[in-house]
């Protein structure tokens, strides 16, 4: 026997076992979109809740409030932020319908308290209210109208006064609740997935991001 013969037994054997790893890898390659397909179609159905405790660990979903303090309460201390004229708070990957709570309170020692008005996306008001001396929570449904909200925002209008320190603030707001759908961003997502695959999926949504 030539050793050229021996070493075509030997590519003979070769091949076989290449083919066998290559659908191996395969099979491990369709497991794992099988799975990462199902958590995002089930992420897609799940409910968002934002618990937001103002005044900290809040910088993701503040924007135009004052600076965040601690403040002595009968049962303890809280934290809380001031707003101003106009203050908002951002809400990434929400979608409507939805219901969001507020824990505010308006000016201290005052005979007069600040009105207030809520505008989603600052451009469709959903909610108007005078706030009390003393702590209050406010619900206000959000319904989106014809609009497909992913990430939206609501804008805190209120009347302003000087406290004393030369800072004109709005209303104090301890805490924001948000529940509602999951965004349509997500569900457009997960659909697409199941239908073409992740490639398909990931180039719809940069191609959304662009408009
Ligand atoms: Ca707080």
């Amino acid at each position: 026997m030539t050793g050229r013969a021996q070493g075509n037994r030997g590519e003979m054997r070769a091949l076989p076992l290449a083919g066998a790893a290559l659908v191996r890898l395969g099979l491990v390659a369709v497991g794992w979109f099988a799975v990462g397909l199902l958590i995002l179609l089930l992420l897609s159905q799940v409910p968002v809740h934002h618990q937001i405790d103002i005044g900290a660990r809040d910088a993701a979903y503040v924007q135009g409030f004052g600076e965040a303090f601690r403040r002595q309460e009968a049962g303890g201390t809280s934290t809380a932020r001031w707003t101003h004229e106009r203050s908002a708070l951002l809400f990434p990957l929400a979608g409507v319908p939805a219901e969001i709570t507020l824990r505010l309170r308006g000016w201290p020692d005052s005979p007069t308290q600040p009105q207030v008005t809520l505008w989603l996306n600052g451009a469709q008001q959903i909610g108007a209210f005078t706030a009390a001396e003393v702590w209050q929570e406010h619900r206000v449904a959000i319904d989106g109208g014809l609009l497909k909200l992913s990430d939206f925002f609501i804008e805190i209008r209120s009347e302003t006064r000087d406290l004393g320190d030369g800072q004109q603030v709005g209303v104090l707001l301890d805490r924001c609740g948000l529940s509602g759908e999951p965004a349509d961003d997500a569900r457009t997502l997960a659909a697409a997935a199941g239908r073409d695959g992740w490639g398909t999926a990931l180039f719809a949504r940069s191609s959304d991001s662009e408009f």
